[in-house]
């Protein structure tokens, strides 16, 4: 799924990434490292439980793993807490390519361990969110005053390593694989500096965990993408998780009216509790739901987003959007390799269509500031988290997202 509208030069791109050189350390400056580290842990392979996906469509196997040091700028993470997203399930059921053996889980929040040669901007102690999509800095996209697809990310064409191309896991003496620069369903993960970013030492990780994925891509596709305006119409396609943090967004830049689209009207009462004024089934209506969303907003809404990942809702949520002067956002993925086909018309008369990844966000800059937002109730994520288990139930949390049970499943390490 990944590989969708991939550009094939990106591939030489990643391939040819350079390996983090290791500096040689002067004595002091080894020393210096060594009193931050963990003393007791710091340079040793931990052995520690993960979370191994072994085979896909198969159930999560709870392993004891070795979990090396880091190298070279590199970062050891004692993980706190982890949210199960739906990217993560799309693995399982193999509509998202991923090298296997594979430990997963991409929306973390743990406590650095130790840090290899050369990392500044963590320190073993820090409370730190790892990041699926990288900020280099260096980079193209990093440079891009708005850009935040950083090429060093490993979504496309993914290699499942870490930067230097090898992998700091094994299990039963094979190499395990790591998932999109994170590896969060294990109680150590090692990620590279450029994947993780320290935030406020008050933050509570079993709750900001979220930041690391499915609320900042909702909320940044309203804030950061389409730049919502005070006082316009939204239409929100899809009330799950990403859904909720996209109408927690509209609300937040001051929309006056936000539309929920779901098929699923379990999911409307949460959604106007997060500031839906109103929620809709497609299921109720015979004509197609973008004529139903136009007549209601007399032309068409000022902003739709589609954070469901379907060909279809992609269409109806652009069609939905004011002719002249709408705009949608594409926030859903669809599963497997399909084409979305639209009449250029769609387009020409004035309606800007867009997407992005981790909305918008650049995550080194950004995740520190969306956290430091929580701690001062700019936003609320409570009402994501239907579910916390011990991280041991990992299945268990899977089947909760798979029945439709629960918006966000929270595992505590
Ligand atoms: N019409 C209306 N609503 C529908 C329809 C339909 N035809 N089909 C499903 N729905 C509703 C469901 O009832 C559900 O409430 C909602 O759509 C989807 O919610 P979830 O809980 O399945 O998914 P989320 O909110 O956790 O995530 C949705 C994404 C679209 C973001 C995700 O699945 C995805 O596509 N991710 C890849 C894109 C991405 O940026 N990934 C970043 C790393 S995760
Ligand atoms: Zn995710
Ligand atoms: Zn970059």
């Amino acid at each position: 799924m990944w590989r969708i509208g991939h550009d094939s030069s990106k591939s030489d791109n990643i391939s040819a990434l350079c390996p983090q050189k290791a500096r040689k350390s002067t004595r002091i400056h080894h020393i210096c490292r060594e009193d931050r580290n963990n003393m007791s842990t710091a340079g040793k392979v931990i052995k520690c439980k993960a979370a191994v996906l072994w085979e896909l469509k198969k159930p999560f196997s709870i392993e004891e793993v070795e979990v090396a040091p880091p190298k070279a700028s590199e970062v050891r993470i004692k993980m706190v807490a982890t949210g199960i997203c739906r990217s993560d399930d799309h693995v399982v059921n193999g509509s998202i390519f991923v090298p296997l053996p594979v430990i997963l889980g991409h929306e973390g929040a743990g406590i650095v361990e130790s840090i290899g040669e050369g990392v500044t901007t963590v320190k073993p102690g820090d409370k730190v969110i790892p990041l699926f999509t990288p900020q280099c800095g260096k980079c193209a996209v990093c440079k891009h005053p708005e850009a935040n697809f950083c090429m060093k990310n490993d979504l496309f064409n993914p290699r499942g390593t870490v930067q230097d191309g090898t992998t700091r896991f094994t299990c039963r003496g094979k190499p395990i694989h790591h998932f999109i620069t994170t590896s969060t369903f294990s109680e150590y993960t090692v990620v590279d500096e450029i994947s993780v970013v320290k935030i406020d030492a008050a933050a509570p990780l079993e709750k900001v965990c979220l930041i690391g994925c499915g609320f900042s891509t909702g909320y940044g596709s309203a804030v950061k993408v389409a730049k919502v305006k005070p006082g316009s119409t939204c239409a929100v396609f899809g009330l799950g998780g990403v859904g909720l943090s996209t109408i927690i967004g509209c609300k937040a830049a001051g929309a006056a009216r936000i539309i929920g689209v779901d098929i699923n009207k379990d999911k409307f009462a949460k959604a106007k509790e997060l500031g839906a004024t109103e929620c809709i089934s497609p299921q109720d209506f015979k004509k197609p739901i973008h004529e139903v969303l136009k007549e209601m907003t007399g032309g068409g809404v000022d902003f739709s987003f589609e954070v469901i990942g379907r060909l279809d809702t992609m269409a109806e949520a652009l069609s939905c959007c004011h002719e002249a002067y709408g705009t949608s956002v594409i926030v859903g993925v669809p599963p497997g390799s399909e084409n979305l086909s639209v009449h250029p018309m769609l387009l020409l008369t004035g309606r800007t269509w867009k997407g992005a990844i981790f909305g918008g966000f650049k995550s080194k800059d950004s995740i520190p500031k969306l956290v430091a937002d929580f701690l001062t109730n700019k936003f609320p994520l409570d009402p994501l988290i239907t579910h916390v288990l011990p991280f041991e139930k990992v299945n268990e949390g899977f089947d909760l997202l798979r029945s439709g049970k629960s918006i966000r499943t929270v595992l505590k390490f």
